[in-house]
């Protein structure tokens, strides 16, 4: 019999495990624990208003006209670029960096501010790429998503806001050659600095004249913020798909840091079914993509305004929410086989002593030992039956084990009660075991 450790927030709590079969599952319960404390509330965002976002975007197409038409990586358009910005954030207050870097063997530039106070130990960071390509001014690409992190954090200097964590923001130089910037700013930052950086919001492309409104499906309480906004002001969103690896937050996801970020959309055609979810037309999200049209009149202003709005959100909400110590936990290190494309088998754990609901960010940790872990199905079953899917069924997925905290608007459940992982394997060959589950309310 294998004793689960529910474990809650400070304290060790006697607890029993009643196995019940090997296959069926097992449960483990724990005592009444301590009730969390409650979460602060975030302080709400101003709005950023639109006008200010385009006349960034006026002055980045001056720049681009009067050097040669665009602003890349070794042009000058592109240190004009970086300096018209660094001067916006020194007269606001900021401390700013110029990080300088060479590829291709002429010299790039990132810079780099940070927004005094805050946790020097939890910083959130959004960043934007601020170079073109050399046959355009880069207006779209990525002149809204610099100029609507600008406009954030021009924001952030009126309010003077003291966020609990602190706040640093980035224009990175050279992506379109490989997000060279961004990946030299990681790469060149100590892994005891890396580890403070609580998140990474990314923001390329924010404006598309024919806009579809993606949200990246990478850390999920960063998705969840992004999302909720947009729900907020009734504008329907989609996963990016196509973003792993496209921009500036591959930099930083790929050395651990949680990501998130915007997206209106590139060279991809907007489907029908698109279209009746955002209007527009069945064309290109943006035409002018990496061509010289995309130029100031290359921009959709809901689409610009709605993500800058959502950029301040953000900052707002991920800023100044301290984090509140995490609640109960209950968990079950069980190991439970799974059947080869057989019988769904269980881990459950008794949740007692929580009142009221299940919270809308409820973590569900799972780990399950098993190859080519596209043959799984993953759900989560709350007390009362209601089953919310966690991992679907890929036949392409083979990448082995499912690790991962999972967060589940279980607002509607009621917390105490028997929850259980469900896990089936519906594919032949590859087998596994659920090696743990654990809910944190
Ligand atoms: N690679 C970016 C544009 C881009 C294309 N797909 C995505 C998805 C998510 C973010 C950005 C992009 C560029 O050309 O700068
Ligand atoms: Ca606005
Ligand atoms: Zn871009
Ligand atoms: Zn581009």
């Amino acid at each position: 019999m294998n004793l689960s450790v529910p474990r809650r927030a400070g304290a060790v709590a006697a607890f029993t495990a009643l196995a019940v079969t090997a296959l069926a599952g097992t449960t483990a319960s724990a005592a009444p624990p301590a009730a969390p404390a409650a979460p602060s509330a975030a302080l709400a965002a101003p709005d950023i208003p639109l006008a200010n976002v385009k006349q960034h975007l006026a002055d980045l197409q001056s720049i681009a006209t009067a050097n040669g038409g665009n602003r890349a990586h070794g042009r000058t358009g592109y240190k004009a670029s970086i300096d018209f910005v660094k001067a916006k954030l020194d007269a606001a207050g900021y401390t700013t960096t110029v990080q300088q870097f060479t590829y291709n063997g002429t010299t790039g530039y990132n810079l780099i501010a940070d927004w005094p106070g805050g946790d020097p130990n939890q910083v959130l960071m959004a960043g934007a790429h601020l170079d073109s390509v050399s046959s355009g001014a880069g207006i779209n690409d990525n002149g809204s998503g610099s100029a609507g992190i600008l406009e954030t954090a021009l924001a952030v200097a009126r309010a003077n806001l003291q966020p609990s964590k602190h706040l640093r923001f980035g224009w990175w130089g050279a992506e379109e050659l490989g997000l060279v910037g961004s990946k030299y700013y990681v790469n060149n930052l100590p892994s005891s600095e890396r580890s403070k950086i609580s998140g990474y919001l990314n923001f390329d492309m924010i404006g598309s004249p024919n806009p579809g409104y993606f949200v990246y499906d990478d850390d999920p309480a960063i998705e969840q913020t992004f999302k909720g906004y947009f729900a907020g002001l009734g504008v329907p969103t989609e996963i990016e798909t196509e973003g792993d690896g496209r921009s500036d937050h591959a930099s930083f996801k790929n050395v651990g840091i949680p990501v998130g970020g915007l997206f209106t959309g590139a060279s991809r055609v907007k489907t029908s079914a698109q279209v009746q979810k955002w209007g527009g037309t069945t064309t290109a999200f943006d035409r002018c993509y990496h061509s010289s049209c995309d130029t100031t009149s290359n921009i959709n202003d809901t689409a610009l305004d709605r993500n800058s709005d959502a950029i301040a959100h953000a900052i707002w909400t991920l800023g100044t929410a301290t984090t509140p110590p995490p609640g109960p936990v209950f968990e079950n290190t069980a190991d439970v086989a799974i059947p080869d494309n057989g019988a769904a088998v269980t881990s459950t754990v008794n949740v007692t002593g929580v009142t009221g609901n299940a919270p809308s960010t409820l973590k569900v940790g799972v780990d399950i030992i098993h190859t080519w872990r596209g043959d799984l199905v993953v759900d989560l079953v709350a007390p009362d039956g209601t089953v919310y899917n966690l991992k679907p069924f890929s036949s392409s997925d083979s990448a082995d084990n499912v690790q991962t905290t999972y967060t589940v608007n279980a607002s509607s459940e009621l917390a105490n009660g028997a929850w259980k992982l469900r896990v089936q394997d519906k594919a032949a060959q590859d087998t596994g075991y659920i090696n743990g589950f654990k809910l944190t309310f």
